[in-house]
């Protein structure tokens, strides 16, 4: 068991993936590909019958797409925990197919640790301006309107690379999601921070079904806030250009416009100093477990709007 109290690095993170795929039969590790600089991507398949041969609906359960965004990595830990060591909902293990990658980008997630906590892209030199500013945003670098409502320059925080996918990192979630694309209900891509459950697409146009995705939305924003810290803000719902800001190359909005009907970013509360003072992305310890509990109440009712209407 990984603990609460702290955020584990990716070699732990790698270690303890490994060993529940060995202790459990209901799990199996893959390695999808590597990073820039070489880490194993792996994710986990969570499944009470054949993975491969199953016809089950699929969710899956991404985060650390942005190296910074530390208070995302429990969240995958925790609804691995709960899928898999402590059940309480047999129903969503029983009737659903589970797909979950924690670390999307190890490289940025190890720099956060090593060298600048607040780095946000990959690690990739490929781009380089003279030996200046490197590293690609990964959600920008998604083929969905790629390269129209991001930056083309490499010292960017929002810099989405050579062309669509030019990542080795965005290129093995593509190859996921277009792996299990048919049965893949539900996607949910974890960030940091803002209360916010947000859908397509990041130009503002809205998906044939969003009036569906916003009541869904709002459904796993209520589960949330019942449970949620006081002290924090009720989760805000709608359309990514609407809440938030236009953006294009997003992983989310990419695995919508391929046909998984129901694709989500959360970004989850903003850490508060004792002086109210935001500092977005630092981990308050006592929040780590909180953050995992919350978020799973809000994936729990994701998971049976799926069941109820899908
Ligand atoms: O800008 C982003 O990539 C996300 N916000 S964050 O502060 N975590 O960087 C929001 C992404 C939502 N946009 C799309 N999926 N298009
Ligand atoms: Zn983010």
């Amino acid at each position: 068991r990984l603990s609460f109290d702290t955020i584990h690095r990716y070699g732990t993170v790698d270690a303890y993936l490994v060993d529940l795929a060995r202790k459990y039969q209901t799990v199996s590790v893959v390695s999808a590909g590597k990073s820039f600089e070489g880490r194993d991507i792996k994710y986990l398949k969570i499944s009470t019958t054949n993975f491969q041969d199953s016809s089950k609906p699929i969710i899956m359960i991404q985060s650390l797409i942005h190296a910074r965004e530390w208070i995302t990595l429990p969240v995958s830990l925790y609804a691995i925990e709960k899928l898999v060591v402590d059940i309480t909902d047999r129903d969503l293990v029983d009737k659903i197919d589970w797909i979950i990658l924690p670390i999307t980008n190890p490289d940025g997630y190890e720099f956060t640790h090593t060298n600048t906590r607040f780095w946000r892209k990959n690690r990739s030199t490929g781009h380089m301006i003279g030996n200046v500013c490197l590293g690609v945003d990964l959600n920008r670098n998604f083929d969905f309107i790629w390269g129209t409502l991001s930056s083309n320059s490499a010292c960017s925080e929002t810099f989405h690379g050579s062309g669509a996918f030019s990542e080795p990192e965005s290129a093995i979630i593509r190859n996921i999601v277009n792996q299990y694309r048919n049965r893949l209900e539900l996607y949910l891509d974890i960030h940091s921070f803002g209360s916010l459950i947000l859908y397509g697409y990041g130009s503002g146009e809205l998906p044939p079904n969003g009036l569906t995705l916003n009541v869904m939305g709002v459904r796993m924003a209520q589960a949330i806030d019942a449970v949620k810290w006081k002290s924090n803000p009720n989760y805000r719902v709608g359309n990514i250009a609407m809440v938030l800001y236009t953006s294009s190359g997003g992983a989310s909005d990419y695995v919508q416009a391929v046909g998984v009907p129901h694709s989500f970013t959360f970004e989850l509360p903003a850490y508060r100093n004792q002086q109210n003072s935001i500092n977005g992305f630092l981990v308050d310890p006592d929040f780590i477990e909180q953050a995992g509990y919350e978020t799973w109440e809000g994936i729990k009712a994701g998971a049976r709007f799926v069941l109820e209407f899908s």
